[in-house]
């Protein structure tokens, strides 16, 4: 064969072989082959020496032209699988519009922040304003400020966590009374707070007890601030979360930072008063403390105690949300169960 014929038969085999190829490495193996350093092509015009002076350029432009066409021939079949190739992507990538759509789970916030919240409410309607206080409070606030000095018999109904003999988690939200008293201008009006936030003790966990829960206090001092204020305060609290037919009840009781001193108790939602597990078989439920500010806890906080009065108030969110819900295990609020959570959306 002649070299001209050698590569009248590349080319042949070349337009043979150039259809068939669907991807791009036989591609790019298929022009190493034929037009590569060690190609076939390369191999021919080795041959090429020993041609005649004429011959030599026909034969050269005779190659040039074949390079040329395969070089043509391999730029589109390139175009052609990278076409294939996005086709292919986009066929896959289809989006069916008419699909359901996947939801998204909403989550719903905890039902002793909703409590808490619907509490704040009906407070600010009455003209109070909601403060902030610490967790982790000195003992001079949560126990001395509160007339409980070190060696007094009721802090043993308050025990607590210690960090340190000075610091520990607060009891009760009372603390904030007297660092709110010690901050209020009264030039300004009187002084009417609440404030809601989370409490420690150490108490034996059972279905109304928890060592961890939540208070909010309420504080108002004034001149003539009177028990019927509070007793007031108190039923519009009841009514606006209970409803008119729920029965409350007020008893003596004793606190050191109150005086006189009560306890509130609302009918059992379990039983309706005639004694189940939940109430103990009294029939009723604890909500708050409550009472006259205690003068001594005035006079601390450098408050006149002839000339201003107050009444405070300390009530457990669990309790209140127990009562309205008819939850019968407090412990049920901090289980994560989302049964429980979300029938509270
Ligand atoms: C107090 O903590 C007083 N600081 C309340 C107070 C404030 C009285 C201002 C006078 C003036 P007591 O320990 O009773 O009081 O708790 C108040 C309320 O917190 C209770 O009525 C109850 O609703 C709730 N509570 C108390 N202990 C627990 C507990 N272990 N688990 C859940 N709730 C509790």
């Amino acid at each position: 064969m002649t070299l001209q014929e050698k590569i009248a038969d590349l080319r042949t085999r070349a337009l043979e072989t150039l259809p068939k190829i669907a991807d791009e490495k036989t591609l790019n193996d298929f022009r190493i082959s034929v037009l590569g350093k060690k190609g076939e092509l390369t191999d021919i015009l080795k041959g090429m020496k020993d041609l005649s002076n004429e011959e030599r350029p026909k034969l050269g432009a005779l190659a040039n032209e074949f390079r040329d066409e395969i070089t043509g021939l391999l730029e589109c079949k390139k175009s052609e699988i990278e076409a294939a190739i996005i086709a292919k992507k986009l066929e896959n990538e289809t989006l069916d519009v008419t699909l359901p759509g996947k939801k998204v789970a909403k989550g719903n916030r905890h039902i002793l922040t909703q409590t808490t919240e619907e509490i704040e409410d009906i407070f600010l309607g009455m003209g109070y304003q909601i403060v902030d206080g610490y967790e982790v409070e000195t003992d001079y606030y949560n126990f001395e400020r509160m007339n409980l000095p070190k060696d007094h018999p009721a802090r043993d109904m308050q025990d607590t966590f210690y960090i340190t003999s000075d610091i520990l988690l607060r009891t009760h939200t009372s603390p904030v009374q007297a660092r709110t008293m010690d901050a209020h201008d009264f030039t300004k009006g009187p002084l009417k707070m609440i404030s809601p936030g989370r409490v420690y003790r150490r108490d034996t966990d059972d279905a109304t007890h928890s060592h961890q829960f939540h208070q909010i206090e309420g504080l108002v001092v004034d001149n003539n601030i009177a028990m019927s204020d509070l007793k007031g305060t108190l039923d519009t609290l009841v009514k606006k979360m209970f409803g008119a037919e729920r029965k409350i009840r007020l008893r003596p009781s004793y606190f050191p930072f109150t005086e006189p001193s009560v306890e509130a108790d609302i009918s059992c939602f379990k039983c309706g008063g005639k004694g189940c597990n939940v109430c103990k078989m009294t029939g009723w439920i604890e909500v708050l403390g409550a009472g006259m500010v205690h003068p001594n806890v005035l006079e601390m906080a450098g408050i006149d105690s002839t000339k201003y009065s107050g009444f405070a108030f300390g009530l457990g969110q669990e309790r209140i949300a127990m009562l309205r819900y008819g939850i019968n295990d407090i412990r049920g609020f901090y289980l994560g169960d989302t049964r429980m959570s979300e029938q509270f959306k």
